[in-house]
């Protein structure tokens, strides 16, 4: 039996029996549904009136308050684009097997946290219920001046920079967070309390390169939880996990659900 089959029977293992379950995932799990990686994406990837200016700027600087206030035209385009293929994205077998097993573990009396580092809503479309997203949603935009949220159309913006409805003058921004934001103190708070109380923790389909989120495996780790990472490639969490099941997230989860679960 190869080693990685080995390593799936011992995490079905734990996962059966875990009473605190805690999950943390990155632009990987949405791969499969078609979503670019952050560090994956490329110039290709989008738009050709687009590629001109993604080829000046990166993910890591498009990202940031600096960015929006130097060019929110620019900014607010690329957010637009993304928006817009998040919501003609469907969630992938991934998503489903994630809510999947926050259903068994409830039905068990158990504890599940699902933490998001993406923006996309697809755990909450594949079912996800207890979802705290780190790093917050594209599909919500917020006015500058008066903070106040909605969901926009599902259709581009008009005009860019969009213009907020909730006070003359202002713009609008995605209500994501960004490189230099703080994370919204409510997650940040349910991370700091259930990642030490974890029995069992996944981290799936993240580069752990971005903290705080990449730090809360370590948080459970030294409370003894047993710590499990699901990607394709080596990431800066792979030396410090207890199992690492490599390969796509849309394949692996729903092997492991059925392993613990359905047989
Ligand atoms: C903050 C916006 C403080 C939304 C993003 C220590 C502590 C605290 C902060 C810092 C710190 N050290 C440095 C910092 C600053 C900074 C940071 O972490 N910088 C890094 C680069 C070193 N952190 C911050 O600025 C955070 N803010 O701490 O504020 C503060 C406190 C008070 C007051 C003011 C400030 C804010 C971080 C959030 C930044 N915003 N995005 C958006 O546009 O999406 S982060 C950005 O990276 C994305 O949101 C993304 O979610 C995130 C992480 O990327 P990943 O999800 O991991 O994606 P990536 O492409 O990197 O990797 C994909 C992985 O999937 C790969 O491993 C790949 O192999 C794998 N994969 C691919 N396909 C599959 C797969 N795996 C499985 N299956 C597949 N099919």
């Amino acid at each position: 039996m190869s080693d990685q089959t080995n390593i799936l029977r011992l995490v079905a293992d734990r996962l059966r029996v875990a009473r605190r379950v805690v999950v943390v995932t990155g632009a990987g799990v949405s791969a499969e549904s078609g979503l670019r990686t952050f560090r994956g994406a490329t110039a290709a990837d989008m738009p050709k009136d687009m590629q001109a200016l993604w080829r000046e700027f990166d993910p890591m600087k498009l990202a940031t308050p600096e960015a929006f206030d130097a060019n929110p035209e620019m900014v607010t385009r690329w957010y637009d684009w993304r928006r817009l293929g998040c919501l003609a994205a469907e969630p992938n077998p991934g998503h489903t097997a994630l809510a999947a097993m926050e259903r068994h573990i409830a039905s068990r009396g158990g504890d599940f946290a699902l933490f998001t580092q993406n923006v996309d809503r697809l755990h909450h479309r594949a079912g996800s219920q207890r979802v705290f997203e780190l790093h917050g949603s594209i599909i919500e935009w917020r006015c500058v001046q008066t903070g106040e949220t909605f969901e926009p159309e599902p259709t581009p913006f008009e005009r860019f920079p969009p213009p907020s409805p909730f006070h003359p003058g202002a713009l609008l921004r995605p209500n994501v967070v960004w490189f230099g934001e703080a994370l919204p103190e409510s997650v940040l708070l349910a991370a700091f309390d259930l990642a030490p109380k974890a029995d069992l923790f996944f981290t799936i389909g993240t580069s752990s390169v971005v903290y705080p989120a990449a730090g809360f495996v370590e948080m459970a780790a030294r409370e003894g939880a047993f710590t499990v990472e699901v990607n394709k490639d080596d990431t800066a969490a792979t030396t410090r996990v207890d199992a690492v099941l490599r390969g796509p997230s849309g394949e692996i989860l729903p092997r492991l659900i059925e392993l613990a679960f359905e047989v």
